[in-house]
């Protein structure tokens, strides 16, 4: 009798790959599993889950074994640390990401033409991009996927995000398709589609892990607003966000937001949240999405804003000496407080259009630069379920589109335009406010000014050209000039000052 060969092998037994194994099997996919440490592949299968697989579920120790396993042609997930120190010599341009290309170059000896690569973790969309060639080059087929929703999402549905070759894409999509989330009013639609060519699948998984830094910091920003300008207790902060969640605002992170203020330390029996020392960390995404935007030139600031509001965050020694030397307002509201709870609300969400306008941008931009052909409502669509944005909203950014294939930016879709306009009197308010109480928000203040920047037919680098040109000879274009120039003036000899 012939050995039994598995459907798809998976390498990385740390959280997400154990949970995406776990979640596959219970799909009806026979998975064959290896981790570096081979002793993690014994240790996962003596789990009374794993054990109650069956022979759906078997062990590897060595890469050979799980090549050796499975059908052809052969798919290798890898759910691997996505930032590695180890050099990998000869196909390694990113030393800090050489995890992925190690393995890669240990697998390519034991795989034949047509066999599939998949990298699950969390990878710098531009080594996807390299990858994806290189392996080309020697016949093998690689897709680099965005899977998001942590631990839970990698065990009930997760969303995948995938790019890379699009051969490929046949041959993974009945597993991703089946573990991924489901949504719609059936829950039958998959939260994993394909996205594009090479990177394009990690890049907008970057842009979602982006628009999920600024999610978190709007929200965090509406928590402060509310418990320093009008004093409310953590009973109250859970009643305003379980209303919020209940209209357009609905979401996991207000979801989960609403939540937390619940809890209660089991040892002091205070509330949790306000036990945490306030210093956040990031592991980069949002850095990238920031930096990739600066790449661009498009104005991605509510990631940016957020980035930073985390790195002030970690500065908690400098900001406990300053707060002793430094003065300023900290006055509490004194207008109509259900009134003002309103105006969160909506400052709120007149921001978190924004941030996903901006997203959206980004991606735009990233697609023109890198060749890929994106369909901009479907990726919406993926972010509905199992990821960390998963929102009620999204379905309006599929709709925009759908209306305007051609959308520049989702500020000027009809339901946008009008949701942005209708908060906008009580989004400036609250940033007033915030400014005048010295409460800092940073996302809801530049979220407005980006709105005011970008709705400005007219604004003030004309100025900023002149100077350029007369300091530096950088030139210039004319508004009466259309078609000409570049104009360069010899300031210094025509200026009309005293010299
Ligand atoms: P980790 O990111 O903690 O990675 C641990 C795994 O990587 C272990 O299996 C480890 O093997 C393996 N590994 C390392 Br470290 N260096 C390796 C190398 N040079 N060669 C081969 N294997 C190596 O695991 P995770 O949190 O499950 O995440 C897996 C991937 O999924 C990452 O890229 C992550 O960014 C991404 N991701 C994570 C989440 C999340 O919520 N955790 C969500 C979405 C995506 P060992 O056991 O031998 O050390």
């Amino acid at each position: 009798m012939s050995e039994k060969k598995y459907d798809i092998g998976l390498m990385g037994l740390a959280v997400m790959g154990q949970n995406l194994v776990l979640n596959m099997v219970d799909h009806g996919f026979d998975v064959a599993v290896f981790n570096r440490t081979t002793s993690k592949v014994d240790d996962f299968l003596a789990t009374d889950e794993a054990k109650s697989k069956g022979d759906k579920l078997t062990g590897a120790h060595s890469l050979a074994e799980l090549v050796s396993k499975l059908k052809s042609p052969r798919k290798i997930m890898l759910m691997i640390q996505s930032k590695d120190a180890v050099p990998a010599p000869e196909i390694a341009l990113y030393p800090n990401n050489a995890a992925v290309d190690a393995v890669i170059q240990d697998l390519l000896p034991l795989l034949d033409k047509g066999d599939i690569i998949i990298d699950g973790g969390n990878t710098q969309f531009k080594d996807t991009e390299r990858r994806t060639k290189f392996l080309a080059d020697k016949g093998i087929r690689f897709i680099g996927t965005g899977v998001s929703g942590g631990e839970e999402g990698a065990r009930k549905g997760p969303s995948m995000m995938p790019g890379g070759d699009p051969e490929a894409w046949e041959y993974v999509k009945p597993i991703f398709q089946a573990i991924s989330a489901k949504v719609g009013p059936n829950h039958d639609v998959p939260c994993a589609e394909w996205v594009g060519n090479r990177g394009a699948g990690h890049y907008v998984k970057m842009v979602h892990n982006g628009i999920e830094y600024g999610d978190m910091e709007l929200i965090c920003e509406a928590y402060w607003l509310l418990k320093k300008a009008l004093g409310f207790t953590n009973e109250e902060l859970y009643e305003v966000f379980r209303d919020w969640n209940k209209g357009e605002l609905d979401s996991y992170l207000i979801e989960i937001t609403r939540d937390i203020f619940t809890v209660k330390d089991p040892e002091t029996k205070k509330h949790l949240v306000d036990l945490i020392l306030d210093t956040a960390g990031a592991k980069g995404t949002g850095k990238w999405m920031s930096q990739l935007a600066l790449d661009l030139g498009v104005p991605s600031t509510l990631v940016t804003e957020a980035v930073y509001a985390r790195c002030i965050s970690a500065m908690k020694e400098q900001r406990i000496h300053a707060s002793k030397i430094l003065t300023g307002p900290s006055g509490t509201y004194k207008g109509d407080r259900k009134e003002f709870v309103d105006q969160v609300r909506q400052a709120l969400y007149a921001s978190k259009i924004c941030s996903y306008a901006q997203g959206y941008v980004q991606i735009m931009a990233a697609a023109k630069e890198y060749d890929w052909s994106l369909k901009y409502g479907q990726i919406a669509m993926l972010w509905r379920g199992g990821c960390i944005i998963r929102a009620v909203f999204l379905e309006r950014i599929k709709e925009a589109f759908d209306e305007n294939p051609n959308l520049e930016n989702l500020l000027l879709a009809p339901y946008f335009k009008s949701e942005v306009e209708k908060s906008q009197s009580a989004w400036r308010n609250v940033v007033k406010t915030a400014v005048e109480l010295g409460i800092p928000v940073p996302g809801f203040s530049t979220a407005l000014t980006y709105f005011d920047s970008y709705r400005s037919e007219n604004l003030p680098a004309n100025l900023l050209q002149a100077q350029r040109d007369y300091f530096g000879a950088h030139t210039y274009k004319r508004v009466d000039k259309p078609g000409e120039g570049p104009f360069h003036t010899d300031w210094i000899n025509v200026r009309e000052v005293e010299k």
